[in-house]
C-alpha cells in the first residue's frame, strides 16, 4: 500500500530506500520537491505534504540529522502511518547506532544498511494491527500499556532519578519502545539500560563533570558570569530550571543544567523560549498564524538536537530562528526584471508586468517608480491605464508620464518619448484594455508593459474574478502583488484568497499565481517588518521590489540580513 519510503541523511545521502510492489514512478520527483518546498523553506511544523496524487509523510530526526520520508496514494486513508514512521525512525536508530554516531559523509556512504528485513516486519505489524484493530474494544487496566508505565516510573522515581512526569514526556517514543520487554525480562534490555544510563549519567555527570561548575559556583564568580552574559537567556534557562527542580534535581544544579547544554533538546525545554519568540514576532507585525507555524518548525526541526556546551535553549532557540528568517526571505527564484526585458526585446516582444492588490497600497505611485527604473535603464515604457474603476485614476497617471517624460525629454531619446500612457477612460473591461495596450506595445516596438489594475479587497468575487481574466487571457510575464508593509494578520488573508481566485478563475491546468511581491509604505513601519515575513511565508515568493517614499527614487530592493536583524532586534 505504500509507494515508497526511504531515509537519508540532512546532507543528502540516501541511506536506504524501499519502492511498493507494482509502484513503477520514481519518487525522487515528489522527494526533491518535499525538500525543496518544505524542508528548506522552513515549512516542516506540519510533518505531511502532497505532491500530485501522493501524500508525503516525514519526520526528522535533529540529533543524527536524518528524514525519514514515506510516500503513498492520496486516496489511501492509512491510518497507522504516523505511528509507523516513528517505529521505524526508532528502530533505525537503534540497530545501526554506532554508525550514525560517527556522523561524517565518508561513514555513511560506507556503512550498509541492509534495513529490508527490519523495515518488511515493521510493516507488517503496522498493517495488521491497522486491520486488526476493527471497532476498539477496551483494554482493561492490567493490559493496557499505562498500567505498566505506572510501575516503572515508581521505581524510578524510588531510585531519585528524574521524577516520572519529565522521563514519561521526554523520549516518549523510547520509553513506549522499551516498555513491553521491560516487563516481561527481569534484565532490561538494550534499549532500557541506555535509557536509565542517561540518567544515571546526569547524576553522575553531577558528582563529577557538573561538581567542577558547582565549585566555581562556590567560588561565586563562574555561574554569576554565566548569567550576566545575556540577562533574557538566563531568564529563559530559569524556565527549564523550575521544570527540572520539579523533577528533583537541587536547585543549582538544575540552573546549571538549563544553561549548559549536554542533553538533547525535547519540545517542553523549547516551549517557553518559543512562546517568547512567537510574541516577539507578533509584537513586529509577523502575522500571528505565521508567527506561530515559524515556531513549529523551529520547534521540529531542534527537536532531539543535542546541544553544544555553553550554550543556552534560548539562543539555540534563537539561533534557529534566525536562520530560518533569514532563509524565507531569500529569493528562491531569479527575478532579474532587466534581464527579461532584454531576453523579450531579442525576441521582438513587449515584457508585460501586470500590478495588483487591495485599495490604496500604492500599486500606481509605484508603478511609477518602476517606470522611472526602467527608464533610466534604457528601456521605453507603455503604461496601460487598467484601472477604469476609481476616478481620478487615469489622470493619476497622465501626470506620472508627463513628469517622466519632462525627466527624460524625447529629444534626448532620438525624438521618441520614452513612456506612454495607453488609456480607454472610465467603466470598460480592464481585460480588453490590456490586451489591446500589449498588442499596441508590440506595434510601436516598446520594451516593456505596465498594466495598472484597480484596487479591490480579496472578499470582493466579481472583482477577483475579473482580475483573475485579466490575466488568465493576457498572459503576463510577471504578476506582482502589491502590498503595504503595514498590514499585519490581514497579509495572509489577502494574499491566500488573491491566489486563490487567480487559481480558481484561470482556464489552464498550471495556473499564473502571484510571481512577486512590491512591498510599499516600508518608510513608514519603522522596525516592524513583519509583513516581509507573513508575505514571502505565504507565497514562496521574493519581494522584487520595496518602495520607501513618494519619490522616484524612492524603490530599493530587499536586504533579507537586516530584515532579519530588525526582528529579532529586542
Ligand atoms: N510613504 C509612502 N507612501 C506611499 C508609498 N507608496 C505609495 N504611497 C502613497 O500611498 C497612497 C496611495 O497610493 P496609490 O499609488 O494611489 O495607491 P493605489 O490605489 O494602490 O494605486 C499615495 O498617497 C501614495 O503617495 C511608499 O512607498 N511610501
Ligand atoms: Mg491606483
Amino acid at each position: 500500500m505504500l509507494d515508497f519510503f526511504t531515509i537519508f541523511s540532512k546532507g543528502g545521502i540516501v541511506l536506504w530506500c524501499f519502492q511498493g510492489a507494482g509502484v513503477t514512478e520514481s519518487f525522487t520527483g515528489p522527494v526533491n520537491a518535499l525538500i525543496r518546498s518544505v524542508i528548506l523553506q522552513e515549512r516542516s511544523g506540519n510533518n505531511s505534504y502532497t505532491h500530485d496524487a501522493l501524500n508525503l509523510k516525514y519526520k526528522l530526526d535533529n540529533e543524527f540529522e536524518l528524514v525519514f520520508v514515506v510516500g503513498f496514494q492520496k486516496i489511501l486513508t492509512l491510518t497507522y502511518v504516523d505511528k509507523f514512521i516513528d517505529d521505524v525512525q526508532l528502530h533505525f536508530r537503534d540497530r545501526y547506532k554506532n554508525e550514525l554516531e560517527q556522523k561524517g559523509a565518508l561513514t555513511l556512504l560506507n556503512s550498509n544498511f541492509a534495513f529490508e528485513d527490519d523495515f518488511n516486519m515493521l510493516l507488517r505489524e503496522a498493517e495488521e494491527s491497522s486491520k486488526a484493530r476493527g471497532p476498539n474494544s477496551m483494554r482493561s487496566f492490567n493490559e493496557s500499556l499505562k498500567s505498566q508505565k505506572t510501575v516503572k516510573s515508581m521505581i524510578e522515581t524510588k531510585g531519585g532519578d528524574k521524577g516520572k512526569e519529565q522521563g514519561g514526556k521526554k523520549n516518549k517514543n523510547y520509553t513506549q519502545s522499551c516498555l513491553l520487554p521491560s516487563s516481561k525480562s527481569p534484565k532490561p534490555p538494550k534499549e532500557k539500560q541506555k535509557g536509565k544510563e542517561k540518567r544515571v549519567w546526569t547524576l553522575g555527570g553531577s558528582s563529577t563533570k557538573e561538581l567542577d561548575y558547582s565549585e566555581s559556583n562556590g567560588n561565586g564568580a563562574h555561574a554569576a558570569g554565566d548569567q550576566g552574559l545575556d540577562t533574557q537567556q538566563s531568564k529563559y534557562s530559569l524556565h527549564g530550571c523550575t521544570r527540572l527542580n520539579a523533577g528533583g534535581f537541587g536547585g543549582m544544579f538544575g540552573m546549571l543544567k538549563g544553561l549548559v547544554g549536554s542533553k538533547s533538546l525535547s519540545q517542553e525545554d523549547m516551549e517557553p523560549v518559543l512562546d517568547k519568540m512567537r510574541d516577539h514576532l507578533i509584537a513586529k507585525n509577523v502575522a500571528a498564524e505565521i508567527a506561530s507555524q515559524l515556531c513549529d518548525s523551529v520547534a521540529k526541526k531542534l527537536e532531539g538536537k543535542v546541544m553544544g556546551t555553553f550554550t543556552t535553549v534560548a539562543s539555540t532557540v534563537k539561533g534557529a530562528l534566525q536562520d530560518s528568517l533569514v532563509q524565507i526571505l531569500q529569493p528562491k527564484r531569479r527575478v532579474d526584471i532587466l534581464r527579461d526585458v532584454l531576453e523579450a526585446r531579442s525576441q521582438r516582444r513587449p515584457f508585460v508586468i501586470t500590478f495588483c492588490g487591495v485599495n490604496g497600497v500604492g500599486k500606481s505611485t509605484n508603478l511609477a517608480k518602476i517606470s522611472f527604473w526602467l527608464i533610466e535603464n534604457g528601456f521605453t515604457v507603455l503604461i496601460a491605464a487598467c484601472d477604469t474603476f476609481r476616478a481620478g485614476a487615469v489622470e493619476q497617471l497622465r501626470t506620472h508620464q508627463r513628469r517622466l517624460n519632462s525627466l527624460h525629454p524625447p529629444q534626448d531619446h532620438g525624438g521618441r518619448p520614452v513612456v506612454q500612457l495607453y488609456e480607454k477612460g472610465y467603466g470598460k473591461d480592464a481585460a480588453g484594455i490590456a490586451m489591446e495596450a500589449i498588442a499596441y506595445a508590440r506595434n510601436q516596438a516598446f520594451d516593456v508593459v505596465l498594466v495598472d489594475t484597480a484596487g479591490r479587497m480579496q472578499d470582493n468575487a466579481p472583482l477577483m474574478t475579473a482580475l483573475a481574466k485579466l490575466i488568465a487571457v493576457n498572459m503576463p510575464d510577471l504578476v506582482l502583488f502589491v502590498g503595504e508593509a503595514l498590514v499585519g494578520n490581514e497579509a495572509v488573508d489577502q494574499l491566500v484568497k488573491f491566489n486563490q481566485a487567480l487559481a480558481d478563475h484561470s482556464m489552464s491546468d498550471k495556473p499564473r499565481l502571484i510571481d512577486g511581491i512590491v512591498l510599499t509604505k516600508f518608510d513608514t513601519i519603522d522596525d516592524k517588518v513583519g509583513a516581509a515575513i507573513s508575505m514571502t511565508y505565504i507565497t514562496g515568493q521574493p519581494i522584487v521590489f520595496v518602495g520607501t517614499g513618494q519619490t522616484y527614487n524612492d524603490l530599493r530592493s530587499l536586504n533579507a540580513r537586516a530584515v532579519v536583524g530588525a526582528l529579532m532586534k529586542a
